[in-house]
């Protein structure tokens, strides 16, 4: 007797979770911003001189989106917000721009010394996968549509594999494979991509990625590989739930994918995550790496209504990834 209590008071029934919530969440929201908007959130995030540079997806009250800029030295408090919209659809020149620019995906390109910014470009068109460099995130250099509609999620990898560029992109699903699938395709000019392949692919029913996957941050260098978050949507009677997972890549053929986790990682639980304009929806847009305490520290959008950070540890994420199954191509 005394032997089975003893199992059960060791019994831990909960699981472990990889990423935590900072207390301070949501770290920026609505509030916060120096100008009137109904919701911040989905934000690209990278370094750039040393501070945390956040381009959020900002909704007005039309509903449309513009991105805008939030800086912070340590990327939880006393953030610099732009007095004004950073970088606004421009429907006159770009017309696929005509209701707003959402979800930017930020990726440091070394090799051009310059920061690829992929967005969903939204209009009566549907969704289309646009870029923009930038130097110094005050000007930048619109590249206009790279894919055609409807196509959104995409980001680009920090650099040339096999001497060509790849994007990571979700087409909207073909009835033949049903469900809308992650893709990746390769360029040699950032602007002309090619050799479209399904990477990973949506799972089926009861799943909680089942029928529609999605990008989430930009891929990760590791020593084991690209590590990729990503969203599955399970559709429910209550609605959508937008969780995330992990994958990995061959560090020099991104085309083949070496594991998958079967489980979420990440999921909506606390009150802002369940709670807004879009309840049940926590969606990053971009990641860092604190090359010194091996912390990545995830921003994400918490019911399309503001900005929650979670931190994990790149060993630990590294470790469960690399339990999953393997996948096999
Ligand atoms: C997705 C995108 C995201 C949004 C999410 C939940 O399809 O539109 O921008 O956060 O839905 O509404």
């Amino acid at each position: 007797m005394q032997h089975f209590e003893t199992r059960l008071k060791s019994y831990d029934n909960t699981y472990k979770e990889l990423f935590v919530r900072h207390h301070n969440n949501p770290i920026l929201s609505a509030k916060d911003w120096p100008y009137p908007v109904n919701a911040v959130f989905n934000p690209g995030v990278t370094l750039f001189q040393n501070k945390v540079v956040l381009l959020a997806r900002v909704e007005d009250r039309r509903g449309f989106s513009h991105l805008a800029k939030a800086v912070s030295e340590n990327g939880i408090v006393n953030w610099m917000i732009d007095s004004q919209p950073t970088f606004e659809a421009d429907p006159q020149n770009y017309p696929e721009e005509a209701w707003g620019i959402e979800d930017p995906r930020i990726t440091r390109l070394d090799e051009l010394d310059k920061w690829a910014i992929t967005y969903t470009a939204f209009s009566e068109s549907g969704p289309m996968v646009s870029l923009a460099m930038t130097k110094d995130f005050h000007e930048f250099e619109r590249f206009g549509p790279i894919l055609p509609p409807e196509d959104k999620d995409a980001a680009i990898f920090p650099r040339k594999i096999g001497g060509r560029w790849m994007l990571i992109h979700r087409p909207m699903g073909a009835s033949v494979k049903p469900g809308t699938h992650i893709w990746a395709s390769s360029s040699d000019d950032l602007k002309n991509w090619s050799d479209p392949k399904i990477l990973i692919p949506a799972r089926a029913g009861a799943w909680w990625d089942a029928n529609k996957v999605g990008l989430s941050a930009q891929p990760l260098e590791t020593p084991d590989g690209w590590l990729i978050l990503y969203h599955g949507v399970r559709q429910t009677a209550a609605g959508s739930i937008y969780r995330l997972g992990l994958a990995l890549l061959d560090l020099e053929d991104p085309f083949k994918i070496l594991r998958r986790s079967d489980e979420w990682i990440f999921g909506p639980q606390e009150p802002y995550e369940k709670e807004g304009d879009v309840g049940g929806a926590v969606f990053p847009c971009g990641w860092i790496l604190d090359i010194a305490t091996g912390k990545v520290r995830m921003y994400y959008g918490a019911a399309d209504s503001c900005i929650a950070l979670a931190t994990a540890n790149l060993s630990e994420l590294l470790d469960y990834i690399k339990s999953c199954p393997e996948v096999e191509t």
